[in-house]
């Protein structure tokens, strides 16, 4: 059963760290909210939705992509295979590599690892179906589950960690270096690391990717106003905020804005402040950045992996890289 949007409140202190970083990130210049908060119950099916809008095309090319490679990619790596995605959301894209290896009826597991109980459920739902394959789910961030999951590791199968849906492109670069050496840190030789990036293309592709004709990613946007005023008691007029996608060519990076159509202040009482906009003032919402295919293999070779293949999609513009570590 799904659940029912804003029935439940979050626990007390999820809600604190809320308020916390909210008050120390609406005092930066320019003022900011971190966009993990973009995914409460509602952004979560927002998101889900623009996964299917013709504009943001990540999501279909990656299953195309996947359904190319997944069974190179199984059967590159030494059995029993062992397979943890980071982020799993509905489990559909790690079922296309469970298929390939339930074809070649080959024992292994796998482990998804998500903060959202949701998600974890749908995926143990969607996995069900393959015979071979015995599937865990551990409700924890992405660094404590890939622990928990190295620690647990017996016998002599390599691990695939997946982390898919340029989700990678959502870290500045040093953060992405210090995850990716993070997740290779978990690694033993031979073992592998399959990477989702979206790469650079044509700024007006970019744009409709992020501020799509629908509004449907302006309400994604938009929700973390609405969370504010659901979760911390705050004051927010949705009508005075505009949402804004800007690409930033020198960083490479599709940046979300929320910006002030008037000068205005709001109050915040569970953050325990007052915060004042100018006309045209902004929060900094997300980044998205995109890359260049070499770009990506180099991400990976400067956490300690080898680039074992790569997988383009043309149309959209999407890479699949397969690393091993060394
Ligand atoms: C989850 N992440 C990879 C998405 C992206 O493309 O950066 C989130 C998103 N933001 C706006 N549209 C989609």
């Amino acid at each position: 059963m799904s659940p029912i949007l804003g029935a439940a409140s979050p626990p007390d202190a999820l809600v604190r760290d809320f308020a916390n970083d909210v008050r120390r990130d609406l005092a930066l210049t320019p003022k900011q909210i971190q966009s993990k908060y973009l995914y409460d119950a509602l952004g979560s099916c927002l998101f889900e939705a623009i996964s299917r809008l013709p504009w943001y095309r990540i999501t279909r090319a990656e299953g195309k992509l996947l359904g190319r490679c997944s069974q190179d990619v199984v059967a590159s790596l030494a059995d029993p295979l062992t397979l943890i995605e980071l982020g799993c959301g509905s489990g559909e894209k790690v079922a296309m590599l469970a298929e390939a290896l339930s074809r070649r009826r080959r024992p292994a597991s796998v482990h998804l690892i998500d903060i959202s109980p949701t998600a974890l459920e749908l995926s143990e739902r969607t996995l069900g179906r393959f015979e071979h394959v015995s599937v865990v789910g551990h409700r924890a961030t992405y660094e404590e589950g890939l622990r928990r999951v190295a620690g647990q590791r017996s016998g002599n199968g390599a691990v695939l960690v997946l982390f898919l849906g340029s989700n990678i492109g959502n870290f500045d670069p040093p953060a992405a270096h210090e995850f990716l050496s993070e997740i290779r840190g978990s690694l033993r030789p031979g073992d592998g690391l399959l990477l989702g990036a979206d790469l650079v293309k044509p700024e007006p592709a970019l744009l409709a990717a992020y501020d799509d004709p629908l509004g449907v990613t302006a309400a994604f946007n938009k929700n973390l106003l609405a969370r504010m005023n659901r979760e911390l008691a705050a004051d927010f007029d949705l009508a005075a905020f505009a949402h804004r996608a800007v690409w930033n060519r020198e960083h490479s990076r599709v940046e979300m804005h929320l910006v002030s159509r008037r000068a205005q202040q709001v109050t915040i009482p569970k953050a325990d402040c007052t915060v004042r906009f100018d006309a045209e003032e902004f929060i900094w919402t997300e980044n998205s950045y995109k890359y260049a295919p070499e770009q990506i293999v180099a991400m990976g070779v400067a956490a300690g992996f080898r680039a074992r293949q790569q997988w383009i999609e043309p149309d959209a513009r999407f890479a699949l890289t397969l690393f091993v570590a060394e």
